[in-house]
């Protein structure tokens, strides 16, 4: 093994064991036969592919966030094409699943254990509003790690509980600042902005923006459905 494979090798070793909260020790300890948290990260002596270790060891570049007292509460309009699922946060899991090693299914406390990231960004609707928010959640690009992707892993897909698709490429979604939320303007997220768990990232339009999604999943093709607007005639790209 090189030297430049094993010393990525220790870089996923180290953030994954960061990402899960969890020490060595206590992974060692770790009994078998039950489907703990950690048991999910899967096999931690394999290097995570090259596409995904260079996005995250030469990340984008940051969007500049707004100050806490920018935020627009009452500006951030509800933008629902059809309508609003019910999902129960106590059984909620979140599937990340498609072309990688490690398919997972994580817990709203499993997820919600990760570091959480907070970050006051704009949302933009091309219907002609946009607001100031405060989201709080998880980096996706921590949950695309977990999931270990495959080589040739370009898209990643989101799936919402009322049946909203929408598709982004792999540099989009590893972005510092694309995360997935469960937080608004340091309150648990409400079920018409998404809950238990959405998207949100300063670099794309709100469309991009999927809430109450309940998969994701990693693919080398993009499907002939890009997403529920893209389909209808909107762009696919829809960067901000
Ligand atoms: N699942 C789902 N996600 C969605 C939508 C939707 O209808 N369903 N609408 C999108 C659009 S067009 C926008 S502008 C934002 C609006 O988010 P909000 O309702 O929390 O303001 O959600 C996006 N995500
Ligand atoms: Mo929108």
């Amino acid at each position: 093994m090189s030297f430049y494979q094993s010393s990525h090798h220790s870089l996923s070793r180290r953030r994954l064991l960061r990402l899960t909260g969890l020490s060595g020790a206590s992974l060692l300890l770790n009994g078998c036969g039950t489907t703990s948290f950690s048991d999910k990260i899967g096999q931690l002596v394999e290097p995570l592919n090259q596409r995904v270790e260079e996005l995250l060891l030469r990340p984008q570049a940051p969007v500049p966030e707004f100050p806490l007292s920018a935020i627009e509460p009452d500006k951030l309009l509800i933008n629902t094409f059809d309508f609003t699922p019910q999902i129960d946060p106590a059984t909620f899991q979140l599937t990340i699943d498609g072309e990688v090693q490690n398919p997972l299914q994580l817990k709203l406390t499993e997820i919600q254990k990760m570091p959480l990231v907070s970050m006051v960004i704009r949302h933009v609707c091309v219907e002609g509003w946009s607001a100031i928010v405060q989201w709080g959640g998880v980096r996706l690009q921590d949950l695309i790690v977990l999931a270990k992707p495959k080589a040739a892993v370009r898209y990643v897909y989101f799936l919402s509980a009322d049946g909203y698709y929408e598709s982004w490429d792999l540099p989009s979604a590893m972005h510092p600042q694309t995360l997935m939320v469960h937080q608004k303007n340091s309150q648990p997220l409400s079920v018409e902005n998404g809950a238990p768990l959405r998207v949100a990232s300063p670099i794309k339009l709100g469309y991009k923006q999927s809430k109450w999604v309940t998969r994701i999943f990693l693919t080398s093709q993009l499907l002939p459905q890009k997403g529920y607007w893209e389909d209808q005639g909107y762009e696919w790209f829809g960067g901000l």
